[in-house]
Parts: C-alpha cells; sequence; structure tokens
C-alpha cells in the first residue's frame, strides 16, 4: 500500500511579503473594474467601481491566501451573499484571472449587494438563505492589474470609503 504524500512534499514554501499590503486595481475582459487591498494573510478589503455590482464596497473579509508559485497568489472566500470567488493573481506580470460563482438571486438582482456590505451582515445572510442559489452564475475572467501600491498592512485607511465617495479619477490611476 503506497503512503499519502505528507504534507511537507505536498504544500510549497510559502513566501507571501509579495502580495500582503498591496492595494490592487484591476479591469476584467469583461470590463468590469475592481480594488482589492490585501491587508493580512487572511483578510481582504475591496471596492467595486464598475460592472454587474458596481458600487459594492467590503471590508475585513476572511479569505484563503496562499502562493501557488512565485509571482503567482491564490486568494479564495465565500461571501455572506453566498457568492464564492477564486482569484490568481500576478503582480509582476500585471495579470489577475478571477472565478465568481454567484448565486441566481444576485444575476436576478444584484442590486441588492450594492452598499457597504458591512453594515448588512445579516440581511445578506438572509438573502443568501432565502435563495435561489441555483444554477450559479459562473463568471471566469481575466484582468489586467492597471495600478499598485505598497500601502503596508493593516492599514484601515486604505479601503475608507464608498466608490462613489472617492475623488474623482482614483481609480483610472496607472503606474
Ligand atoms: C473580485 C471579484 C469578485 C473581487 C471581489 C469579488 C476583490 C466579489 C464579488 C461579490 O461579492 O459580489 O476580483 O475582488
Amino acid at each position: 500500500m503506497s503512503a499519502s504524500p505528507s504534507n511537507a512534499t505536498s504544500i510549497p514554501p510559502q513566501d507571501l511579503s509579495g502580495i500582503i499590503g498591496r492595494r490592487f486595481i484591476y479591469t476584467y475582459a469583461n470590463g468590469w473594474q475592481y480594488e482589492l487591498y490585501v491587508k493580512n494573510a487572511t483578510t481582504i478589503d475591496y471596492r467595486i467601481h464598475t460592472g454587474m455590482v458596481g458600487g459594492r464596497w467590503v471590508k475585513d473579509e476572511t479569505v484563503d491566501l496562499v502562493q501557488l508559485s512565485g509571482d503567482d497568489y491564490k486568494l479564495s472566500w465565500n461571501e455572506p451573499t453566498g457568492t464564492s470567488v477564486a482569484l490568481n493573481i500576478m503582480p509582476i506580470a500585471r495579470r489577475l484571472h478571477g472565478t465568481i460563482f454567484f448565486p441566481q438571486w444576485i444575476e436576478q438582482d444584484g442590486s441588492k449587494t450594492v452598499l457597504f456590505q458591512n453594515d448588512h451582515i445579516d440581511q445578506m445572510r438572509a438573502y443568501r438563505d432565502a435563495g435561489p442559489t441555483y444554477p450559479i452564475y459562473v463568471v471566469p475572467e481575466f484582468a489586467v492589474i492597471t495600478f499598485i501600491e505598497n500601502v503596508g498592512p493593516d492599514d484601515e485607511t486604505a479601503i475608507a470609503a464608498a466608490p462613489s465617495d472617492l475623488p474623482a479619477g482614483f481609480a483610472d490611476r496607472t503606474n
């Protein structure tokens, strides 16, 4: 009987210093523009600037973050709305691939999630539990990262306002 591989051989060495503390602004191939702040190894804040649920913003979402290899990181999480997201982020290559798994109720009326989610967690869980959940609306898209800023970790000011309350051109800066 062959042994299962041990964790030591399955899990590559992890160096998250190339992603923790960064702000990313990126545009998906479908035109949706998002902003992500990797607050620490287990937490993100984000704003959605344009797209199906443009205007939505969230602080302190708990995520799984790993380094797959070199300049290739993976973030995975599930929202109180029921939406699941998996992102591959390649900061040096300025490329990202995201797969969003929306429950059916959000495809039918995404505007219910366009708010500062932290103030409405119980409402989001109630919508999630009411459904309909299926069929899941799967959105797999590449994105170009247009802006990267090294804010540093655990900065509560990095994402602290609604997308509509930002200075003009905030999300359109490039570097
Ligand atoms: C992203 C794609 C989707 C992202 C967040 C989401 C922060 C969240 C979607 C939702 O809950 O509606 O790239 O980055």
